[in-house]
């Protein structure tokens, strides 16, 4: 499946603002098949573990403290080209700069509460699905559990 897989979080914002069904939808429309999911709430400890790479930016506090704000909807996604694919349907990290029609320029409301997260690279893509999720908790094309 590497390769095929990437990792999204709804984030707190699009949470509260009533998104969740929206963006499952664009998300589902655009050939994405859900692998594994689940609406949880971080922890400022797993939260700082998830954006460790972030750790030495100015901004690192804020984010850690905006994405345990509240529930999120954390889901590891499988389609063809799926990191590339998924990132071009969010669009650009600032929704002042999103595409019209991408998830961010519909949903987000600035730079730091952009709605959703999509990995970066196949190796994030599975290090973070990872974190998120058991083995036990992917499922096949055909149903089957993975782990
Ligand atoms: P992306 O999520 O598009 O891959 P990254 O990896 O550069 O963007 O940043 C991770 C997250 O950190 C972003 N989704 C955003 O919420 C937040 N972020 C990035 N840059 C800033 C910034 N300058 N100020 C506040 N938050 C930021």
């Amino acid at each position: 499946m590497a390769g095929n897989i990437t990792f999204t979080m709804i984030k707190p914002d699009a949470v509260k603002n009533g998104h969740i069904g929206n963006i499952l939808k664009m998300i589902t429309d655009a050939g994405f098949r859900i692998v594994a999911m689940k609406f949880t709430r971080m922890s400022a400890a797993k939260a700082s573990k998830f954006y460790d790479i972030h750790q030495e930016r100015p901004f690192f506090g804020e984010l850690v403290e905006f994405m345990t704000s509240g529930p999120i909807v954390a889901a590891v996604l499988q389609k063809e080209n799926a990191v590339e694919e998924f990132r071009k349907l969010i669009g650009a990290t600032n929704p002042a700069n999103a595409e019209e029609g991408t998830i961010r320029k519909l949903y987000a409301t600035s730079l730091g509460e952009n709605a959703i997260h999509g990995a970066d690279s196949d190796e994030n893509a599975l290090r973070e699905g990872s974190f998120h999720f058991a083995t036990s908790e992917w499922f096949d094309a055909n149903g089957n559990c993975l782990g």
